[in-house]
């Protein structure tokens, strides 16, 4: 009673000297509860699960292991197309998710002790990595999608890596958080847990929100690689249609320093068993094969057009290669950049349909989209589809 008393005049003086005692936050919007965060975290997690997959698909295309490398599917023709339209469509989709899950979940950022065991601490260690990944892996993937770089590191690399890190910590998190994810994954999981019935009709209408907001983002973007919906296609950073010769351009001939002063003396070097170099009348001068295929950006745009140029088989043949056996290294006049030389397995270097392109859309070539010679081939990234030929080499 005695310590009491004495304490209470030290509380009533007048400028208490010490710090206010550290008082979590309280929270009382609602919906913050586990059933909102199950059911965006489905819908987020599913985005997520494309993106990753989709994610391998473009970087083994594009990087092969050896074992691979001549073993690549040529067919179908829109394969990468297809492939990159849905990575980009979900990565874009999975913003908007991931935006309304952490609106969902941030209250329990202020939990209170923030750590309760080494058990708690670790859960929300892996949290936060998840956290940390996921918005560095979207983030990234929208600033790439607009070509904007404002990072010293290498962009292919570190969203690679990245994605690993944020599905490895996703599904720790769904391991730990199966017991919950269980009791609300449908309004009538609840059980025991039964969250108060009036949020229900709240709760339907922010899923309702979100749902119509990724449909807006989707149908907004996605005519960029799915050209029935190109009349929608207002906030992609690409229009199909947007770019000479019917087609957009990704690296300029500007950018990439090539001039139309050096192309002025340009010849076809092809080197293997019998090498041989050609003029570009010699090579118009040989039998010109027209085919149609898509340039599928690993940006996600991509367009049908009609390529017309010489069979990249024959050019190999006649040099002495193998098709089929032999792979083939593409270089460009580009003065510099991460697609200057480009390695074509030998499935790509054999298939009818791969083209050294010298005309697009009944047109010679211009020079933002290759000028004189480029690579068209089914089934590959855009940026293997080298512009500025100059050099092949039967390997
Ligand atoms: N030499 C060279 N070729 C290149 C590139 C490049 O950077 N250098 N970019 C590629 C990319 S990323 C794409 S999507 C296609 C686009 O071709 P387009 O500009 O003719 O539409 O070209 C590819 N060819
Ligand atoms: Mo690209």
């Amino acid at each position: 009673m005695d310590g009491m008393t004495s304490r209470t005049p030290k509380r009533a003086g007048p400028a208490p000297r010490t710090l206010p005692r550290l008082r979590p936050p309280a929270f009382h919007g609602r919906l913050h509860d586990a059933r909102t965060a199950t059911a965006v975290g489905r819908w987020l997690g599913a985005a997520f699960a494309v993106c990753f997959v989709t994610g391998l698909v473009s970087h083994y295309l594009q990087q092969p292991p050896g074992w691979l490398a001549d073993r690549l599917p040529t067919r179908p023709v829109w394969g990468y197309a297809l492939n990159q339209g849905l990575h980009v469509s979900t990565g874009l989709a999975a913003i908007v998710l991931l935006l309304v899950k952490l609106w969902a979940v941030y209250p329990r950022l202020f939990v209170w002790p923030p750590v309760r065991s080494v058990r708690h601490a670790l859960e929300r260690l892996s949290v936060a990595l998840l956290v940390a990944s996921a918005v560095f892996e979207v983030l990234t993937g929208l600033l790439n999608i607009v070509e904007w770089y404002p990072w010293p590191f290498g962009f292919v690399q570190t969203h690679f890596a990245v994605a690993w890190v944020v599905t490895g910590s996703l599904l720790l998190h769904i391991a730990v958080k199966a017991p919950e994810i269980r009791d609300h994954w449908s309004r009538r999981s609840a059980g025991t847990r039964a969250l108060p019935a009036e949020d229900a009709v709240d709760r339907r209408s922010l899923l309702l929100g979100t749902g119509a907001a990724v449909g807006v983002v989707t149908l907004t973007t996605v005519g960029q690689s799915f050209t029935p919906l190109k009349a929608f296609d207002l906030l992609a950073p690409r229009h199909p249609d947007h770019g000479p010769q019917g087609l957009p351009v990704n690296r300029t001939a500007a950018a990439a320093g090539v001039t139309a002063t050096a192309l002025r003396d340009w010849r076809l070097e092809v080197a293997g068993p019998r090498p041989y170099v050609l003029t570009l009348d010699a090579l118009r001068g040989m039998p010109q094969t027209a085919v149609r295929l898509p340039i599928a950006c690993v940006e996600g745009w991509t367009v049908d057009a009609d390529w017309t140029g010489v069979r990249i088989r024959d050019l190999v043949e006649r040099a002495g290669g193998r098709p089929g056996r032999d792979a083939l290294r593409v270089t460009s006049l580009e003065v510099s950049g991460a697609y200057r030389v480009m390695n074509m397995g030998a499935e790509y270097a054999e298939d009818p349909l791969t083209l050294l392109a010298l005309a697009l859309n009944g047109a010679p070539l211009t020079l933002d989209h290759g000028s004189p010679a480029r690579v068209i081939a089914p089934n590959r990234p855009g940026v293997l589809q080298t512009k500025w030929v100059h050099r092949l080499e039967v390997l």
